[in-house]
């Protein structure tokens, strides 16, 4: 994509909870449902207009059962004006099929990550034709898709799947590119930079986040390019060196502080959703 499209304002998507962290390690996690739309709230207020949302269950372990996906939607649709974005990609251990299940619980938006790539230990699978079934299925069901992007071989990727699918509902093509995962991309400057060079023209908006210690270098840098910021617990658990995350909104704050100075501003909900071409659900 050209910088001549850099935006004047910065979407900034919080990722709360993620699946990879247990609620006893980390009892700032939010991991039921009302602390998950308190969370919405108050990262609202710093400056988030999308969130992207894994759940879980009674007992706090990641679920994709329905009951608790529609549970989560709704309630942060009745709470927020925030995009609602589901989790397609769940915990390494969810089958494909049962990932491919996500968008009955009537999203805004989903995941949806170009290909199979290390996770740590473990290995995230997204093979081709589980991207397209998910492609097709978000087309159809008018769900605009963030493309997430964890190796420079996933925008290889993306390329293909714009080309044998088309583009996404409402025309807008958004990727967030997730550096710093153990045995993927990592989260330094050149790598993200080497990413948004292959972007395909199609593309109309792009974020990036870094795990852990990635995380603030990763906001300078997408910043400093034209990007938009994802931030959050499932990604970062430490605000500073010694000090844990106490709330999600601190990291949306500080976030949203930084791009303020950067003179790109968190962009409004209303912004967000035109952005990205969101189909309204709201029902308040
Ligand atoms: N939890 C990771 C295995 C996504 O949300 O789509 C996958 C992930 C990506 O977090
Ligand atoms: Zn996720």
């Amino acid at each position: 994509m050209s910088p001549a499209r850099t935006a004047a304002s910065t979407l900034i998507t919080v990722a709360p909870t993620g699946a990879e962290s247990a609620k006893a390690d980390v009892p700032a996690l939010p991991t039921t449902p009302e602390e998950l739309v308190e969370t919405a709230i108050a990262c609202e207020q710093a400056g988030a207009a999308l969130i992207h949302i894994h759940v879980r269950d009674r007992e706090h372990q990641p679920t994709l059962e329905a009951a608790f996906l529609e549970e989560a939607v709704v309630g942060v649709r009745e709470a927020t004006d925030l995009i609602v974005q589901l989790s397609t990609g769940g915990a390494i251990t969810d089958p494909l099929e049962k990932r491919l299940t996500v968008l009955d619980a009537n999203p805004d938006s989903c995941s949806l990550t170009c290909g199979t790539t290390n996770f740590g230990d473990g290995v995230f699978l997204n093979p081709w034709g589980f991207m397209v079934d998910l492609y097709r299925q978000a087309q159809e069901r008018q769900v605009v898709p963030e493309f997430e992007l964890f190796e420079l071989g996933h925008v290889h990727a993306l390329r293909r799947l714009i080309d044998e699918c088309g583009l996404p509902y409402g025309g807008k093509v958004h990727v967030d590119f997730v550096t710093g995962v153990p045995g993927a991309m990592p989260g330094t400057p050149q790598a993200l930079l080497a990413g948004v060079a292959m972007l395909p023209p199609e593309v109309t908006s792009w974020s990036a986040t870094g795990i852990g210690r990635a995380h603030l270098p990763i906001v300078a840098a997408a910043l400093s390019a034209g990007g938009h910021l994802r931030v959050g617990m499932e990604d970062n658990l430490m605000y500073a060196k010694g000090r844990p995350v106490a709330h999600n909104r601190e990291l949306v704050a500080r976030a949203a502080e930084i791009a303020t100075v950067m003179q790109r501003p968190p962009m409004t909900t209303a912004q967000a959703r035109e952005t990205l071409a969101i189909r309204d659900r709201r029902t308040r």
